[in-house]
């Protein structure tokens, strides 16, 4: 069967600076929080990779602009590393090297019709403001975050008319201090949503600033809504599902969306002391400064059943009191990287947005499958023939068009990732790109297949 993609549907592909850049250029005070863990715990990532060379973006990113072009990509996503756009960040001073390649990288897409869509923050907290203001636990780190939106505006808002506030503003504190698993692993859950709540203002903030400042274009923030699943529809399983979605998805979506908290969230953010007392202005500030459209990244389902046993009062709270992980049995699975594989979800998650947040324009701002060693689907001629990730992204598109044509606000589709990049903890372990990156001392680029099957695709808009 095929399906004809509207032809204002967006065929893109996404990327971060710090997953990419590497350490070319940087100066020693500007590593971000993510930099400072790989030195401080001589984290030895996936066969000793790690952000220091990324895929040297920094030197080499001329080459993925044109391999870009050669694919027909329209729209790139991608992020300013925060951490090293500044020198010194309380006087807010200007790193003009890392802001002129930044210049050098929007004009470069421009020039190859290729529209760059730019995140204020993605894995780039500068390490500054975790070491001496413990990060969003700060209020002036929300005000610099503030204004660092505005210099950024101000340059580059000329050339670039959509911005995302942050990626996934949930993720650091969680895997920081909720599951602490990642440096500086302390598990605070009341810090957790003091950090959920700083970003949400920061959010609110940033937007303050641009609607302010009259720019051009559109502004709103990338979120990663788990669409969740009870194991059954009895009431308690039920009641798992809705307190996982009241945690980790209206935690964002309610203020940034509707410009408010849901109440029963605040009310058990009361009853176990992990509250964040917002001033009134504050609430205002959200209230006033909600996002004109959202990037929903999306890679699988989250499945819960009521917990098994009951909280233990003498260990701090966390929202698991309320549900327990459950793994589907015979569910198909990426098993390089230990998720389930659901396309159903972009379906669903299509619905979900009607139903509880109206008429929000978003898209898929990444989707995508990482595999585990890649060279071994490499034919003769040097292109990894990655059926399986055409696979995945087909299944997955033809969910997202089944929702479109029920009358979803969805306007777009973004693959994770346009290279391979380095990720959080498994380096170059899992490959995500339509482009190929040799882990050597070249990092050469070269188009799996998937690349000559999406511009196969963004040209003659048939999904088969
Ligand atoms: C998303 C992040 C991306 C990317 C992706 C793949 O949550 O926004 O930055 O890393 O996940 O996940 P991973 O790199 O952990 O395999």
């Amino acid at each position: 069967m095929t399906k004809k993609i509207p032809d204002t549907f967006i065929l893109g592909a996404a990327s971060s600076a710090w997953q990419t850049e590497g350490w070319s250029g940087k100066k020693e005070q500007q590593d971000s929080y993510l930099d400072k863990w790989f030195k401080e715990e001589q984290f030895v990532w996936h066969d000793g990779q790690g952000p220091d060379v990324a895929t040297n973006f920094m030197q080499q990113y001329q080459e993925d602009i044109d391999l870009m072009k050669e694919i027909n990509l329209t729209h790139y996503r991608t992020s300013i590393n925060w951490a090293r756009f500044f020198t010194d960040y309380e006087q807010l001073v200007v790193d003009e090297a890392y802001a002129t390649h930044m210049d050098h990288v929007i004009d470069g897409l421009i020039a190859v019709g290729v529209e760059p869509i730019l995140c204020l923050e993605h894995y780039e907290l500068p390490a500054y403001y975790m070491e001496q203001y413990d990060g969003w636990s700060s209020k002036k780190v929300v005000d610099w975050y503030a204004d660092y939106a505005k210099i950024v505006f101000e340059r580059y808002g000329d050339r670039v008319h959509q911005w995302f506030t942050f990626n996934e503003p949930i993720v650091i504190q969680t895997r920081c201090y909720l599951d602490a698993i990642r440096w500086p692993h302390e598990q605070d859950t009341k810090k957790w949503m003091l950090w959920n709540f700083h970003k949400t203002l920061a959010s609110a903030k940033a937007i303050a600033v641009f609607k302010e400042g009259k720019f051009e274009g559109r502004i709103g923030c990338v979120l990663n809504p788990e669409m969740v699943y009870p194991r059954s529809q009895s009431k308690a399983d039920v009641h798992a599902a809705k307190m996982y979605d009241l945690f980790f998805n209206q935690v964002f979506f309610h203020p940034m969306v509707l410009g408010e908290y849901p109440e029963e969230l605040i009310t058990l953010c009361q009853e176990h002391n992990i509250y964040f007392d917002p001033t009134d202005e504050e609430l205002e500030i959200i209230k006033q400064h909600t996002c004109d459209f959202l990037g929903i990244n999306q890679y699988y389902p989250k499945r819960v059943k009521a917990p098994r046993f009951a909280w233990n009062e003498a260990t701090p709270f966390h929202p698991e009191m309320y549900y327990e992980s459950f793994e589907l049995p015979g569910r198909r699975m990426n098993r390089s990287r230990g998720w389930e594989i659901y396309p159903t979800i972009m379906y669903d998650l299509a619905m979900y947005l009607q139903e509880n947040y109206g008429n929000i324009p978003w898209f898929i701002s990444e989707n995508g499958m990482g595999q585990e060693n890649e060279e071994q689907y490499l034919n003769e001629a040097g292109i990894v023939q990655d059926d399986y990730r055409i696979e995945f992204i087909r299944e997955h598109l033809a969910e997202l068009l089944r929702a479109v044509e029920a009358g979803a606000n969805c306007e777009g589709y973004m693959l994770w990732a346009f290279t391979d990049c380095v990720s959080p903890m498994n380096a170059f372990k899992n490959r995500y790109g339509l482009v190929r990156i040799e882990v050597d001392e070249t990092r050469a680029r070269s188009l799996k297949k998937s690349a000559y099957w999406y511009r196969n695709l963004i040209e003659t808009r048939q999904l088969e």
